[in-house]
């Protein structure tokens, strides 16, 4: 098994650093129905997976200079939420943001209509953003389980750990039913040095009670002082993989993979898009979006127009007159939802889950 884990180990990470340095001319912009289902694959079995070329940088130049004012305003109003010098921040969603060519890129959702539904929804559009001063974050998922009762404790054996950690191990975790779809605005690149995400493959399927010896060895820290780390503790640390990144190229994968932001020591912001795709019956509140009724009314067009209309179909449409333009720095969801939500799900090893869902330490 560890063979196993290890080759596909050294296969993800001949792909990443292959997509880093090969010029774009060699990499493809389109993709065959075969490759978009080796893709799908690659996140059935690793939990994430790396498209490349796929988005034109123009236009994500553009993004980013729009990005520059909305940062600005962010991080005037409020502090950074997800770690130091580290914020999530939700410009409105019109152009350059809005772009049906990325959010319905048919590679994109060519692949996600594989893992969650021909039907699925896109449910989120926000920018994560290190900057010089930002830290290495927790290892963590970016959902809770779909079905936290899974993790409860039997009844009458809440003090009873050994029989907690057999019940949440015989729980499966489903297949996947959210993904996250990130870009970069700028190169993530070893000599960039602006801090790229780093993703465990294959562990978007563990049980709370199977992560527990990952997460363990994650915050043991064995780079530094690696005399007190065991031979496993090194091995778990290893399988966490920075995904180097050039502009244009897609990281579509599992929420539920053990990952982390790593420090930007570059003087520049690292802008990483985040765009949320579910299956049609999950509703995401805390991140949810807010449509301007006339973009939306405008995705007439072709094929294209009408997967960009259905992916949007479930999210708050607002009136013209009532959408507004300008980002005010306050974000509308409430940091602590987001929290209990996403980082929450991995906050801690215990496998012990309270009344509300979220995992105590
Ligand atoms: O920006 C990154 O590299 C990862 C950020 C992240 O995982 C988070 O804030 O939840």
């Amino acid at each position: 098994m560890f063979c196993r884990a290890a080759a596909r180990r050294s296969c993800c990470c001949i792909a990443l650093l292959l997509a880093a340095l090969l010029p774009r001319t060699v990499l493809a912009q389109q993709f065959s129905e075969a490759e978009l289902d080796a893709f799908a694959e690659e996140v059935r079995r690793d939990g994430f997976t790396l498209i490349p070329s796929v988005l034109p940088p123009a236009k994500l130049r553009a993004m980013r200079a729009a990005f520059r004012p909305v940062l600005a305003k962010r991080m005037l109003s409020s502090p950074s939420d997800r770690g130091p010098a580290r914020y999530y921040a939700t410009p409105p969603f019109v152009p350059p943001f809005w772009d049906p060519d990325v959010f319905a890129h048919p590679a994109i959702v060519g692949v996600v209509a594989r893992l969650v539904g021909a039907d699925a929804v896109l449910c989120q559009f926000a920018v994560d953003t290190p900057l010089n001063g930002s830290a290495l974050q927790d290892v963590h998922r970016d959902a809770a389980p779909l079905f936290p009762e899974q993790h409860r404790h039997p009844a009458g054996a809440a003090a009873d750990a050994a029989a907690a950690d057999a019940a949440t191990a015989a729980a499966d975790e489903p297949p996947a039913a959210q993904l996250a779809v990130n870009f970069p605005l700028v190169d993530v690149l070893p000599a960039t040095g602006n801090g790229p995400t780093e993703v465990a493959a294959a562990t978007h399927r563990l049980t709370l009670a199977q992560a527990k010896p990952y997460l363990e060895a994650f915050a043991a820290d064995c780079f530094t002082t690696p005399a007190d780390c065991s031979a496993e503790t090194m091995r778990l640390q290893q399988l966490l993989q920075p995904v180097y990144m050039r502009l244009g190229d897609v990281l579509l994968r599992d929420v539920r993979g053990l990952h982390r932001g790593t420090p930007n020591h570059s003087a520049e912001p690292r802008e990483m898009v985040v765009m949320g795709y579910s299956r049609a019956w999950l509703r995401r509140p805390e991140v949810a979006l807010r449509v301007k009724q006339s973009l939306y009314d405008g995705l007439r067009g072709g094929s294209s127009g009408a997967v960009a209309r259905a992916l949007l179909r479930f999210e708050e449409r607002v009136p013209d007159a009532a959408f507004e333009h300008e980002y005010d720095g306050r974000e509308s969801y409430d940091a602590a939802v987001l929290g209990a939500a996403s980082g929450g799900s991995y906050r801690g090893v215990s496998v012990s889950v309270s009344a509300d869902s979220t995992v105590e330490a």
